[in-house]
């Protein structure tokens, strides 16, 4: 890390990239328009008792009709920059190499991206944020067919590269790797809910298929980037990079070294995961010692595409836990995590954050800037986009109209968090060149519907899907502008 004298207030550089971050599933809405065929969050969502407010992505935000109002707040914001993701179904509705692709799908995205430029507004595209065609689920099991699935997802990058390839500053070809396989597959309750517990899915086998999902992952995420640097940024110019997510943890009790030892591997299952392969070139060693041959291994071919292919590191994170060790027990077989438990109170009983919402977040803004510190540390400083932070805020949904407009327990959210980065990059030489924060507006929230809010503007979803700044909304510039350079 470089030493860079500075302060605080001024620690982030001037031309900081900050804005607001979405997803297609989550805001689109418009599941039967212009061509777009299901994905396996419709499919997942119809089944009974998986989302618990039994909704569906159906309306949503009705972001797909929406684009020039969502410009608009955008604009109104002061946002820099905006993160969205372009649904496959929409562009190659059946989702296959050999499929169609549905030119009114990939003109809107093209107007959409040219509009936000219209707007000053900096495009970053994320390709795949879990909203696979349904049809590739059907026909060969989705990401568990490494070889489909590789071959699939390379031409439908491709389609985009060339629709938006001179547009688009800041790729991102796949969201949250652990929450597709681990949710996906392990724990089964993220689409296509896969998992050995036969109490909450018919179907799946949580000892092998997870690592086989976020093997099929990374080599597609090689072999797309592959393919952008060789045909397309040579022309275009832009940048690549997956986003991963990670929580930080502390150890329950500091004092027992098997505590300790259980907070890297943690941080080892979560993200090393796929980020050794990506810096140091192969899965970490506590992963192999706990999987064996459960984990795959890659062949020469895919480890050269995948070692060396972020241009920024993609860094989604929200919270952080107390790491407990099951060590010396052996893990479980169905253990995604790390032969370990997360908990929100330490050994003394003083707890990690506030409870928000959801049952996994309570906020932890000195864990954001050691987080930082730990992945600018292990992979030798790479340049960082904070793709997504924010909070959902314990009853948010249940206060009435305009009173949840004031949403101070986010505005302060973002203030801690935002000075932990900006003390990141002042005092510890972290390299953080932009973050957007989650989410523009209140969304889609995947198994917890529509009663969790994320969002810095309210949506009214019975009263027409109207935007309302929160108080959030509006302050959000000023923090950035407290910790932004001016020079
Ligand atoms: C992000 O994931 C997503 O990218 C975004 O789409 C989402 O809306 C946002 O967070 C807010 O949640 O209790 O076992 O179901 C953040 C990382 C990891 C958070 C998995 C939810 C659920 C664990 N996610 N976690 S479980």
């Amino acid at each position: 890390m470089i030493n860079k004298p500075n302060t605080v207030e001024a620690g982030l550089p001037s031309d900081f990239l900050w804005g607001f971050a979405t997803a297609s599933y989550q805001i689109e809405g418009a599941i039967d328009q212009e061509g777009r065929k299901s994905c396996i969050w419709d499919a997942f969502a119809a089944k009974p008792g998986k989302i618990s407010d039994g909704t569906d992505g159906r309306t949503a935000c009705d972001s797909y009709n929406r684009t020039g109002e969502d410009i608009a707040l955008l604009k109104s914001l002061g946002a820099k920059a905006y993160r969205f993701s372009i649904a496959w179904p929409r562009i190659i509705p059946l989702g296959g190499r050999d499929d169609p692709v549905n030119q009114v799908g990939v003109d809107h995205y093209i107007k959409f991206v040219d509009d936000l430029i219209e707007a000053g507004i900096v495009p970053v595209v994320t390709l795949y944020h879990w909203d696979l065609p349904q049809n590739l689920d059907e026909k060969y099991g989705g990401l568990l067919n490494k070889d489909e699935f590789v071959k699939d997802y390379v031409r439908y990058a491709r389609v985009m590269f060339e629709a938006l390839g001179s547009r688009v500053p800041y790729w991102i070809t796949f969201n949250e790797p652990f929450c597709s396989s681990g949710l996906g597959y392990a724990v089964g309750k993220h689409a296509p809910g896969r998992s050995s517990d036969r109490t909450v899915n018919d179907e799946g086998d949580s000892s092998t298929e997870p690592w086989l999902a976020g093997h099929s992952i990374m080599c597609a995420h090689g072999a797309a980037v592959k393919m952008f640097r060789e045909e397309f940024k040579p022309k275009y110019g832009g940048e690549i990079g997956i986003t991963l997510n990670g929580d930080y943890g502390y150890p329950w009790d500091p004092s027992n070294p098997e505590d300790v030892a259980a907070v890297q591997r943690k941080l080892e299952f979560a993200i090393a995961w796929f980020a050794d392969p990506i810096y140091h070139g192969k899965y970490p060693d506590s992963m192999r010692a706990q999987l064996g041959d459960r984990l795959p291994t890659f062949t020469d071919e895919e480890i050269a595409s995948i070692k060396g292919s972020n241009d920024f590191y993609g860094m989604n994170h929200y919270c952080s836990h107390f790491i407990k060790s099951w060590a010396p027990k052996p893990a479980p077989i169905t253990d995604i995590e790390g032969n370990l438990e997360c908990l929100f109170f330490d050994v003394n009983g003083t707890p990690v954050g506030e409870e928000t919402q959801c049952p996994w977040l309570r906020p932890n803004a000195p864990g954001f800037r050691k987080l930082l510190g730990w992945i600018s540390e292990r992979y030798g400083g790479p340049r960082i986009l904070v793709t997504e932070f924010g909070t959902s805020i314990k009853g948010e949904n249940d206060r009435p109209y305009p009173e949840i407009l004031d949403d101070e327990f986010r505005c302060e959210y973002f203030r801690s968090y935002i000075r932990a980065m900006a003390e990141a990059v002042a005092q510890d030489g972290v390299n953080v060149f932009g973050a957007l924060c989650w989410s523009l507006m209140d969304n889609y929230e995947w198994s917890e519907g529509y009663e969790t809010r994320f969002g810095v503007c309210y949506v009214d979803y019975e009263g027409g899907q109207t935007r309302t700044p929160k108080k959030s909304a509006k302050e959000t510039r000023e923090i950035f502008e407290k910790y932004i350079g001016k020079v």
